[in-house]
């Protein structure tokens, strides 16, 4: 969460995890840790409740609550960074709401929801300001500064974590001595289905070190091919195998090659069947992305990526056998990782998106 905050990413890539196949933009996005929640709450099998499936999603009042949450996000990131807003994209399929082609932006009206007794229908541009609808956040209040929403993030996602600390390496510069943190997450492009991804290490498939959960429809072999984007961070996962003596550092020199050695994963789908990266309509692509972070000297301040360094694409050479094959990745540097894509094409193939478009606009939809 911290680090979705701390970059400065456009809105059309924050706002959405639509990526295309092969993406170099960030695979941070708001849409990942909303996704995530769906299907913790409601759970990734067929009968489970009503949260993974998009389209029942609403009839759970729990779901009013992590809509709230997402909105509250959303509040963060206009007062963090005023004027990334929604921009106009084009619609890529027809649903209750939207016409394919249709460009939808802040013109676009949000059926079915009437804003007077005339008729017409709240747009996104609209309801930006959330107090009009008396209402606020109790910490992200309208008399609040950007410097205290910053000390707020920090104080609630982590800045300061005992884990982060360790992680701490002084480094000789031109300038004397610095203090720098290491940071390490896997970005992953993965199907628009609901399923989940667990990353484990060698062959120990009873010990997921992490998973991803994605919110949408049941896997269709025959619906379009969409990718979207998610972060497994994995900075704890690498403390952990340094504190066991499984790894003789975190330094990128020691984790960078353990990972692209030992890093496996495998998909679910919400029937619990595995599926296998290259199923048809289906897709996975998975890099590790280590960044050498300067920290915040004080809470109200961001900590700045020094640069990124990516492994890059470890499932190229294992796509039809998720769980066994040995795999190789290809060490890229890249030091502007954020900002290297700004025209991400729009897909709204599913009931699904419906909720994704409710994300884009803030409060443009709540299902
Ligand atoms: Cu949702």
């Amino acid at each position: 969460m911290y680090n979705l905050f701390t970059n400065s990413i456009p809105f059309n890539i924050f706002g959405t995890a639509l990526r295309p196949a092969g993406s170099t933009a960030t695979s941070l996005n708001i849409e990942d840790p909303h996704d995530n929640v769906h299907v913790v709450v409601g759970g990734r099998n067929a009968n489970t409740g009503h949260m993974s499936f998009p389209a029942v999603a609403a009839f759970d009042p729990v779901f009013w609550l992590h809509h709230a949450f997402v909105d509250r996000l959303f509040t963060v990131q206009q007062k963090l960074y005023p004027g990334n807003q929604l921009v106009d994209q084009v619609q890529r399929s027809t649903t209750y709401m939207s016409q394919d082609s249709e460009t939808i932006g802040n013109e676009t009206p949000l059926y079915p929801f009437r804003k007077n007794s005339a008729g017409d229908f709240w747009k996104a541009g609209d309801v930006y300001d959330e107090t009009q609808f008396n209402y606020y956040y109790a910490d992200v209040r309208p008399q609040d500064s950007s410097n205290t929403i910053r000390s707020m993030l920090y104080n609630k996602y982590g800045g300061g974590s005992a884990a982060a600390r360790r992680r701490k390496r002084d480094v000789s510069s031109t300038n004397g001595t610095d203090a720098i943190e290491y940071q390490y997450s896997a970005a992953l492009l993965s199907g628009k289905f609901m399923h989940t991804t667990e990353l484990y290490l060698d062959n120990q498939t009873d010990n997921v070190i992490a998973s991803k959960s994605y919110a949408g429809m049941p896997y269709n072999p025959n619906a379009p091919n969409i990718t979207v984007a998610a972060t497994i961070d994995l900075s704890a996962v690498v403390d952990q195998l340094e504190a066991n003596g499984t790894i003789s550092s975190t330094d990128p020199d020691v984790v960078l090659p353990f990972l692209t050695a030992n890093l496996k994963w495998r998909h679910f789908l919400n029937n619990g069947s595995q599926i296998a990266d290259n199923a048809p309509a289906f897709y996975f692509e998975i890099q590790i992305h280590q960044s050498t972070i300067q920290p915040t000297t004080s809470s109200d301040s961001f900590p700045v990526t020094l640069n990124t360094t990516q492994v890059t694409d470890l499932a190229a050479s294992q796509s039809s056998a998720p769980a066994v094959a040995p795999k190789t990745g290809t060490v890229v540097n890249n030091n502007n990782d954020n900002n290297n894509s700004t025209n991400i094409p729009t897909k709204t193939p599913t009931l699904g998106r419906l909720i994704l478009a409710g994300v884009q606009g803030k409060r443009r939809v709540v299902l």
